[in-house]
């Protein structure tokens, strides 16, 4: 993987724990977006699970040169940090006028962790316009841990997102985001091309760590999205205080005091 070093800087990296994901538009070439789609036809080649991304994807060929750009590289070396191992890839199409709409679900089993998080990449090499199906997100929903497709049965979240998007655009994201494709109503097929990457080292400070400090990250992670209910939205604040405590080795870190007056046990010693 390229060492180039256009890191993420603190407020994005709140930004991403606070909603999920990253929206890099236009990052990648038009003579890119154009080669991909004969890619794509041409069949990507199996990758097995936790193949180091330098082995599978060699010198040379698109995916590669896809992780490599400057944005997507140094997104990816904030989140997951060198020398990640890919989970999986796969180039996601919807249809010319299918007649439905992929449910809504987050790509895992119900996951855990705090301390570790996988990266989706989805690449658009087309324009994606609003008729297209573009790929539905619920920001803020990473972190409200649900078992892959049991969000289904919901058709619609205030705040949720149905991607329109210049041709290029990658998102960057939380492998737990509820995401779904959306009903194609055009005569284009319309595709994305995801890759998904798993960390291969504690993910640390990764990212260009001088503004830790600046009001942008409080800021980012107190955003509320107004799909969360009174009370439960006051969970995902907390949720997202656990994350950036171990993404900053930072046990004292709070927003609002919510995690340190849960945690006041006088007497006793503390538990994280
Ligand atoms: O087609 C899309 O936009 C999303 C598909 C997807 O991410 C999935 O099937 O997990």
């Amino acid at each position: 993987m390229s060492t180039t070093r256009q890191l993420l800087n603190s407020g994005q990296v709140a930004r991403f724990v606070a909603r999920g994901f990253l929206r890099l538009d236009r990052v990648v070439p038009p003579e890119m977006n154009e080669e991909a789609l004969g890619v794509f036809a041409a069949g990507l080649p199996a990758v097995p699970y936790g193949t180091p991304l330098s082995d599978a994807f060699p010198e040379g060929t698109f995916a590669r040169r896809l992780v490599e750009l400057p944005a997507v590289a140094g997104a990816l070396e904030s989140l997951v940090g060198p020398d990640p191992t890919v989970d999986h890839h796969f180039v996601h199409r919807r249809e010319p006028r299918e007649g439905s709409a992929q449910a809504l679900h987050a790509d895992a089993l119900i996951d855990l962790r705090f301390d570790a998080f996988d990266v989706q990449l989805m690449y658009y090499p087309q324009e994606v316009t609003e008729d297209m199906g573009g790929t539905l997100l619920v920001p803020g929903s990473h972190l409200r841990r649900i078992n892959e497709s049991d969000t289904g049965r919901y058709q619609n979240l205030l705040g949720q997102i149905r991607l329109v998007c210049p041709a290029g655009t990658v998102l960057v994201l939380h492998h737990g985001i509820w995401h779904g494709g959306r009903r194609n109503d055009s005569d284009t097929v319309r595709h994305m091309y995801k890759i998904r990457l798993n960390p291969t080292v504690p993910q640390v400070r990764l990212w260009d760590t001088a503004n830790l400090e600046g009001p942008a990250v409080r800021e980012e992670l107190s955003h509320w999205f107004p799909w969360y209910e009174t009370a439960t939205g006051r969970l995902e604040i907390h949720n997202r205080i656990r994350m950036w405590r171990a993404l900053t080795d930072d046990p004292g870190f709070d927003v609002d005091y919510w995690a340190t007056r849960i945690a006041n046990r006088p007497g006793q010693r503390s538990h994280a």
